[in-house]
This record gives C-alpha cells, structure tokens and sequence, in this order.
C-alpha cells in the first residue's frame, strides 16, 4: 500500500516522516499507531500519535478514516502529536461501520442467552458477505450449552457452506485457534446484542482500556461514551473493530447479489445454470437453485425485501429525474414537477393583436425564467 506513496515525501530513513494506521477519530482529531518505529527510525516507546490533518488534505477534500494507512510527519514525540500528510489508497471501504482497508468480518453469535435464532443468523450472514469481505462465523457461550447442541449447531451451519468455531468468552477456549484467525487481518466483529462482542474484544485485548484511558483524557470521551468507530490492536497481531449489538441488518442488495450471498446459491449455480439469465430462483422453469434445502425459505424472504428495495431506489431514481426539491422556510423538502419552460410559459396578452411586440415579450419573460432557474440552480 506505502508503495503508493510519492517518493518526494521522502522516506522513514531520511526522517522525515512515518507509517501508520488510523485507528480513531473523532472531530479533526486521529489517533494514529505508527508501524514497526524502531525499524522507521523513531522512539519505541511512542507508537500512537494524536494527529491532525494537513490544510492541503482538506483543500483536496481528503478524508482521513479510521483503518486508513497514513504518513505522518513532524512528530512532536515529546507531545504525543503530529500531522497526517497523505493517505494511501483503500483497499476497501465500508459504511457501517465507517472502516476503510477492513478485509474480514467475525460474526459472533450465542449458542444460548440469547437463543440462536436461523433466520437472524441468515440475515447477518447475507449481510455480511454482501460486503465482498471475507466472512467467518464465531458461536459464543458454549459454556452454557452440552457437547450434543454444540455440535447440532456445527452440522447444520456447514450444510449452509460455513465452518462456525464455537467459544466461550468466559472459558476462554480455544483462544489459539480464534488468535490465529484474527491475525494479520483487520476485523470488523458484527453480532446482535448481548451475544458477547465486547467482552471477546476486552478479554483478546487488555490493553484496549489503556488506550482508551488516553483517548479519553485527550479528546474528553471515554471507550464507553463514545459513538465512534475505533480500532484495538490485538498483541498477537491484526486489529479489531467492535460494533454496536442492532438485531435486525436492512437488505439493501440487488436481488442479484443477494442470490451470490448464499454459499448453497453458489455452489448449485457453479454446478448447473438456470434457464433464464435472470432468474430471480422462484418459479422459473429451468432454476437450478431453487429445491429442498435449508435456508430457500430464507432466501425467499430476504428476496422479497430485495425486490422491495430496489423498488425504492429506482422510484427515487424516477422522482429525482422528473421533481425537483424546493425547500421550505421551516427546513421540510417538497417535491414538485420540474418545470417545462416551453409548456408553462404565460402567454402574452397582446399576442393576437401586435405580433412584433409579443416576440419582445416573448423574449423578455425567457430571459428572466432563465435568470429564475440558474437561481434556483444555484441555491
Ligand atoms: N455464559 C457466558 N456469558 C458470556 C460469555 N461471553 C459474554 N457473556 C455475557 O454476555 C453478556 C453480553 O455480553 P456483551 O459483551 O456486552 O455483548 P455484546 O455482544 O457486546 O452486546 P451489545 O454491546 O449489546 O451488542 C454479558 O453479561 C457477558 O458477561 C460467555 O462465553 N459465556
Ligand atoms: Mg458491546
Ligand atoms: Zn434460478
């Protein structure tokens, strides 16, 4: 990614700036880790820096998020400060949470407490691997449940194409396994609520309230305060980003891509196709996906929501192209119909009788339209 970098910003040995990452921000402000600092050349006991942004990343409209790759330059080591100079290119992006370069997503659920439910589950999944990120599935709590439903639970998911670790946050086991899942990458753990999500990054992560302690005397939010995005850097390698428990993820794919979110879609169309190319898997003739498999009832709910959605988008799409918005005093948007200049152009009175002077008419309330609409055009 570094490579990117223009060589005229110089490099770690010519001192005059560093790598990092961008693992907080908050108002113009960004805590940034720098990378391996003895090998760039600075202290090794100052590995987080609070950053700004430099006035010419705002004049391009450059934005800093948290994940970004960064060079920043004139540390103010003393200070804990510096100034972030230029962002590498993302590899990926994501909205919610807003994470730039994450490449893989922890889905956490409970065995028990709360009870595993199939279809939220499915919907997380789809979700989750609508994102194109790599995708892999944790259940939690296995404290609570015996050796049989645990393993009731791993049958089942790997009929849906998944290979779910089961876990306990508060044994602690098998903490290796799910280390080394973690490593190297940058996580972005989704779950509903009370499954477990922040107790596994406490627990992976003792360090984090240390951080967080700081953040919280230089920016005046503590962890548990703060709505922000921020990400936790694991001692045996990778970064984590908790996000808050929501129970219910909207669908907003294109029935196309809801299709490719379900591995057994995967699998069956990579076996055979479909007879029309854009079968939506319902009742078409000739559908290779559609039969006796667990979650087609799931599919064909979320498909509904789908169709649903993209109802919404093309009928904006349709309003944006034939209204336009007028705002009111009071702040409320109203859409109207777009003016047709020629059709609603007010007719001269004296048209019939003095043709001449009705062009000079004519002619006048269009330039002053014209002024009204590059007004509005403006505004
Ligand atoms: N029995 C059991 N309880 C656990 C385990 N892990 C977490 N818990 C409990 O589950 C509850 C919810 O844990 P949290 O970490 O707050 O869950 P969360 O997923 O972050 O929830 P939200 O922040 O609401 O999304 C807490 O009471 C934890 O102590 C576990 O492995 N076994
Ligand atoms: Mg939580
Ligand atoms: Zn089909």
């Amino acid at each position: 990614m570094f490579e990117d970098f223009p060589a005229t910003l110089g490099s770690p040995t010519q001192g005059k700036g560093y790598r990092g990452i961008v693992l907080a921000a908050q108002a113009n402000y960004y805590w940034v880790q720098l990378d391996d600092l003895e090998a760039q050349g600075g202290p090794w006991d100052r590995r987080q820096l609070l950053c700004t942004r430099r006035t010419r990343l705002k004049k391009i409209g450059q934005q800093v998020m948290v994940g970004d790759q960064v060079w920043v330059e004139e540390p103010d080591w003393a200070g804990g400060r510096g100034a972030i100079a230029q962002v590498a290119p993302r590899q990926t992006v994501l909205d919610r949470p807003p994470v730039a370069n994450a490449d893989h997503i922890l889905l956490v659920f409970a065995l028990a407490d709360p009870a595993l439910d199939p279809y939220q589950l499915s919907r997380f999944l789809v979700k989750a691997e609508s994102t194109g990120l790599r995708v892999s599935l944790c259940l939690n709590k296995r404290d609570l449940v015996t050796p049989a439903t645990e393993h009731h639970w791993i049958e089942r998911l790997q009929q849906w194409g998944y290979q779910p670790l089961c876990i306990s946050v508060r044994a602690r086991t098998p903490w290796p396994t799910l280390k080394a899942q973690l490593r190297h990458h940058i996580t972005i753990i989704s779950g509903p609520s009370g499954v477990g999500k922040s107790s596994l990054i406490n627990c992976l992560i003792p360090e984090a309230d240390l951080r967080t302690s700081q953040v919280s005397g230089k920016l005046g939010h503590g962890r548990h305060t703060t709505r922000h995005v921020e990400l936790f850097t694991l001692p045996t390698g990778g970064l984590l980003a908790d996000t808050p428990g929501f129970n219910h993820p909207d669908i907003e794919c294109s029935p196309a891509t809801l299709a490719l979110c379900f591995p057994e879609i995967r699998r069956r169309l990579q076996a055979a196709t479909c007879q029309f190319n854009d079968c939506l898997h319902r009742d078409e003739p000739g559908c290779a996906v559609r039969g006796d498999w667990e979650r087609y009832g799931h599919y064909q709910r979320l498909l509904t929501e789908a169709l649903a959605h993209q109802e919404t988008i093309s009928q904006q799409t349709q309003s944006e192209s034939t209204l336009k918005g007028k705002t009111t005093a009071a702040g409320q948007v109203h859409h109207e119909p777009k003016l047709n200049v020629k059709k609603y152009r007010r007719p001269s009175r004296r048209r019939r009788n003095q043709a001449l002077q009705d062009l000079y008419h004519d002619l006048l309330a269009d330039a002053e339209l014209s002024e009204e609409i590059a007004w509005e055009d403006d505004s």
